[in-house]
Order: C-alpha cells, then structure tokens, then sequence
C-alpha cells in the first residue's frame, strides 16, 4: 500500500514538472514570436519600400558599400529591407523572395555571382516589383531588370595593367605576373582579369604564371603569402630577396583587392621581410585606407580605386524605377589610380 502511494506520489510530481515545463515553453515560444513580430521593421507604406540583399561583410570595401546605401536610403527617406546573404548565393534567392511576398516598392542586390537569377527576377516581374542589379553584373535576360548600377570592372583590370606597362617600359623582361584573383565566378574578378590580359597581351614579355583564388578575404591572401614565401626562407633562416612559385621568379603580384593585398604583407611581415623597396611588385584594387597608407609606405606599387559610394546614384534610380521610369542600362560610379608617383600630401581621407 505504502509502496502505491509512492509511486502515485512520484507520478503526480512528475505530471506537475511537465506541466510547468509545457506551460513555460509555451510563453517563451510566445515572447520569441512577439519579439520576432517587433523585429520585422514597422515601416510606414506611405513611403518607398527598397528590399536590398547585400552578399555579405567579406572587405572594408563591402561594409563601405552597405553603409553608402543605408546613408542614402536615410537621407533620401526611403525605408530599407536589409538581408545579409552570408556570401551565399541561396540567401540571396530567399531574400528576393521574401522582398516579394512582402510586396516592397522596389528590390536591389548585389549578386555574388553571374549565374542563377532568371527564375527569381522572372517572380519579381510577375509581381510588378523593378530589380536594379548593384556592384557586380548577372548573365540574365535584360527584360527582367531595370538596370545596373556600380564599376566598371573591365577598366579597373586595364588601369592595374597600364601601371604596369610604364613600370617595366625599360625592362627587357620577362616579366611574371602572379594573380590573386576573388570569387569564382563573380562578373567582377571576369571583368578586372580580362581588362589586365587585354593591355599586357599587348606586350609579349609579361606573363601569367599563375592565378590563385583568394575569395576576396584577407585571410586567403595571407595563406597565399605563407604558400608563396614559406619556400623563401633558406636554410640558414636568411630570406632570398625574391619571391618564387614553382621555381619561377615572381616579378608582380595582382590582387584583386586591397584584403587579400594585405592578407598577403600580413605575411612578408611575419616572414620578417620587408615589403619596402623588395624587389616585387605590388598592384592592388579597391583603395581601402589601410592600402593607401601601405602605398604611402612603400609597401605598395600601384592601387586602382574601386569606389564602394553607391548609396546616392542608387537612391535616384529607385526613385525613377518606383515612378515607373527607365533608366539606363549601366550606371558607372568615378574612379581613379594611385600609385607610387603621386604627391601623397593631396590624398584624402579614404572612408573606408
Ligand atoms: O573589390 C571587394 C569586394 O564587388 C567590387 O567585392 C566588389 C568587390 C571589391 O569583396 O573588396
């Protein structure tokens, strides 16, 4: 009998735990969802609505990139559906869509690659909402987009190689190039690699030894240094004074930004070498601040400006595109070249 009542005993506290967990889950399920609701931005429908998926924070150049737009959004009272994509492409698709089922006025993104956006621009025009295409071009029908607005790529990969050309004017050569290139498949790195081949394949003493991808991240182009000058420490622990991949000696490098750029003196330095008056050099794209100061160091040769500012000229555009007006097919933002031949007393401060 005493043994009965014990176990009804055990039973009636264990049903009360497991009314009380049941109980408190519930609410805090129930205070999530609140929370949850109180996320999603309370905006006003009276004003513009711009859905923008952004692929990530991968470069100051990126977070520049973010901040010029919601700058520009603020100043120009358009209200902003942000949605960063973690560089992954099928963020970006479930992004757009959900700019869609929330019937935003107009979407913009920057796509991390050229490929796969027909489907979801094919929804977005279904559902009457205009796509402007930002910093980076997609292979896709024209008639599924407005416009695009950001760099030319093309001319960026041609001034790095201009640079270059006055640079080695006297040189009999060879001259080696070894390229650090980003993202696969991305319109940009297509873009700055075929503008480099078109001026230096106009001289037959430079070379393409090799390209290495480097996904636009500081931390690859620091591998990509360790890979490079792990071979250059000889025996003694002295450094040879050039650099060499596959026995062959490495007369430029070109990077395709200023991350991967300084990923890769991140580690000459921890290789003890300084990067000042050695022997190879160093052509960059993008113009952060921090590779400005190493070009006004003597850390590096050349920088091609790749100007992140696209908040402004995108808010017009959304403007006209809300209005159900055209735009053009290509907005190009201003850039420019610093290199080791400037008055660096005239250089502003970057931003970025
Ligand atoms: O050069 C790099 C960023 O798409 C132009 O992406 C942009 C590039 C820029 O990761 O820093």
């Amino acid at each position: 009998m005493q043994f009965m009542k014990g176990k009804i005993q055990k039973i009636k506290i264990i049903s009360i735990a497991a009314c009380s967990i049941t109980v408190f889950l519930f609410f805090l399920f129930i205070l999530i969802l609140s929370n949850k609701k109180q996320k999603q931005p309370q905006l006003n429908s009276e004003k513009l609505i711009l859905g923008f998926s952004q692929i990530g924070s991968e470069s100051a150049w990126r977070t520049r990139n973010t901040d010029s737009i919601f700058e520009a959004a603020a100043e120009n009272d358009i209200q902003i559906l942000f949605d960063d994509a973690q560089q992954k492409q099928e963020n970006q698709l479930k992004a757009i869509r959900s700019f869609i089922v929330y019937q935003v006025d107009v979407i913009a993104f920057v796509p991390i690659v050229e490929d796969g956006w027909d489907n979801v621009l094919q929804e977005a025009k279904d559902a009457n909402i205009p796509v402007i295409v930002v910093d980076r071009k997609i292979k896709a029908n024209q008639s599924l987009y407005a416009g695009f607005i950001g760099e030319n790529g093309v001319e960026e990969g041609r001034r790095a190689a201009r640079y270059l050309l006055n640079k080695c004017r006297n040189s009999e050569g060879p001259v080696n190039i070894f390229e650090i290139t980003g993202t696969e498949n991305s319109s940009i790195v297509e873009e700055r690699a075929s503008g480099f081949r078109e001026i230096i394949g106009t001289d037959s003493k430079f070379r393409i030894i090799h390209s290495e991808n480097g996904d636009f991240l500081r931390s690859r182009g620091r591998e990509i240094g360790d890979m490079l000058l792990a071979s250059n420490v000889l025996e003694n622990g002295n450094t040879t004074n050039t650099i060499y991949y596959n026995k062959q000696k490495i007369d430029v490098i070109f990077s395709h930004n200023d991350s991967m750029t300084l990923g890769f003196l991140d580690s000459m330095e921890a290789h003890k070498i300084n990067p000042k008056g050695y022997g190879t050099i160093i052509i960059s794209i993008d113009a952060e601040q921090e590779s400005i100061d190493a070009l006004t160091n003597g850390k590096l040769n050349c920088v091609v400006e790749c100007n992140p500012n696209h908040g402004q000229m995108l808010m017009q555009l959304v403007k006209q595109v809300a209005k159900g007006e055209s735009i053009p097919r290509i907005t190009y933002n201003y850039e420019t070249v610093f290199t080791e031949d400037d008055n660096f007393s005239k250089y502003d401060p970057r931003g970025y």
